[in-house]
């Protein structure tokens, strides 16, 4: 009832009275009066007029679940927002969530995580108040070995929401007039860049029989407001604020996300793969065409990366034109003097 409430104050042009807020949802004056309250002791503002009713003069910046789920129209693939003030890993509690029969379009989402993890054990680091910890449960009907281009397909929603917050047509080489480093890049596979700097990482698992997909969580940690970070990462991570000055609600860009996981995900599933899809991503990708250091176990060697081709592998061209194609998660690519 609370997220049908904020729902309808949120929505509204101009002040909602109480009792138009009691017959949409059926539910006494009283009712609705302890929610008003519970919304102001999150921290919502309101400004209330007798006779006219109420109006939220101010949200705050918070990830609760009726903050997301009021944001969401319902055609969306996130049904559903569980919200922790803490947790250890959004992708654990997806995870165990899963194995408990959750379903999906379950979005995990946390104010902190004590154990943010990375790819190959790395860390994630997850800090209150200033970024979003996220984890999309999914069950999709496709082949084990294509639930990777997941994370392409996640990695495009996040550039699209991101960009969508700090200005529109900011994603990738279409952006023009912009400067450089208003634009949201994508770094091959799952990163997401501003300014050059890491801004987002996704880390994707996954639970299979031999043919056959039980779940798939989707972890994305985007560093929204974040100003100050740890010596470790100092020199290739920034947030979204660092690199615009833009201060965004959180909430606002997980549901933009939302709507733009949606999109990208029904063209992925469409196909099976990203034929339809490849395209707009190499517009997003911050390689292309630029010199990267690949890290293959030992062998590391210089290419020119070209793009993805519709299963996500990076096309590149060594110094003497010979193509090859990488796979994700077998190698890592930098570029020849740092991050990009
Ligand atoms: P990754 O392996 O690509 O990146 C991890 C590396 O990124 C770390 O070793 C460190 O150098 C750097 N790093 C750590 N924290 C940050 C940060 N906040 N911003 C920028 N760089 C950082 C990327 O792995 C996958 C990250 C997924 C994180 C989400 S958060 C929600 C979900 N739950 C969870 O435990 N992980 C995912």
């Amino acid at each position: 009832m609370k997220t049908r409430s904020l729902k309808i104050l949120r929505n509204a042009e101009g002040y909602v009275s109480g009792q138009a807020i009691c017959e949409q949802l059926g539910v006494s004056r009283t009712a609705v009066w302890k929610v008003i309250n519970q919304l102001k002791e999150e921290g919502y503002e309101f400004d209330a007029v007798s006779n006219k009713g109420y109006r939220i003069v101010k949200y705050p910046d918070i990830l609760t679940q009726s903050e997301i789920e009021s944001q969401l129209s319902g055609g969306e693939i996130v049904k559903k927002v569980v919200y922790y003030d803490k947790t250890d890993s959004t992708n654990n509690r997806a995870k165990q969530a899963a194995e408990e029969g959750a379903s999906s379009g379950t979005l995990f989402i946390t104010e902190r995580q004590t154990g943010g993890r990375g790819r190959r054990g790395r860390s994630w680091v997850s800090p209150k108040g200033s970024g979003i910890w996220m984890t999309l449960l999914l069950r999709p009907d496709i082949r084990p070995d294509a639930a990777s281009m997941l994370t392409i397909v996640a990695a495009m929603a996040v550039a699209g929401a991101v960009s969508g917050v700090i200005g529109k047509d900011t994603v990738g080489v279409g952006a023009a007039g912009l400067e450089e480093q208003k634009k949201c890049f994508i770094k091959w596979p799952n990163d997401i860049v501003l300014g050059e700097k890491k801004i987002c990482g996704i880390l994707t698992e996954m639970s299979a029989e031999p043919e056959m997909i039980n779940y798939v969580a989707v972890g994305i940690g985007i560093n929204v407001n974040t100003e100050n970070f740890d010596e470790a990462i100092r020199d290739t991570a920034s947030s979204i604020f660092v690199q615009t000055g833009v201060r965004v609600k959180r909430s606002e860009i997980v549901a933009l996300f939302a709507r733009e996981f949606t999109r990208y995900y029904d063209s992925f599933i469409s196909t099976g793969d990203l034929s339809l899809l490849m395209d707009d991503y190499n517009k997003m990708l911050i390689n292309a065409g630029r010199t990267v250091r690949i890290e293959n176990g030992g062998n590391v060697y210089t290419a020119k990366a070209v793009g993805i081709d519709s299963c996500g592998r990076l096309a590149v061209k060594d110094e003497n034109g010979a193509a090859s194609k990488i796979i994700a998660g077998e190698v890592s690519v930098r570029g020849l003097y740092g991050y990009v």
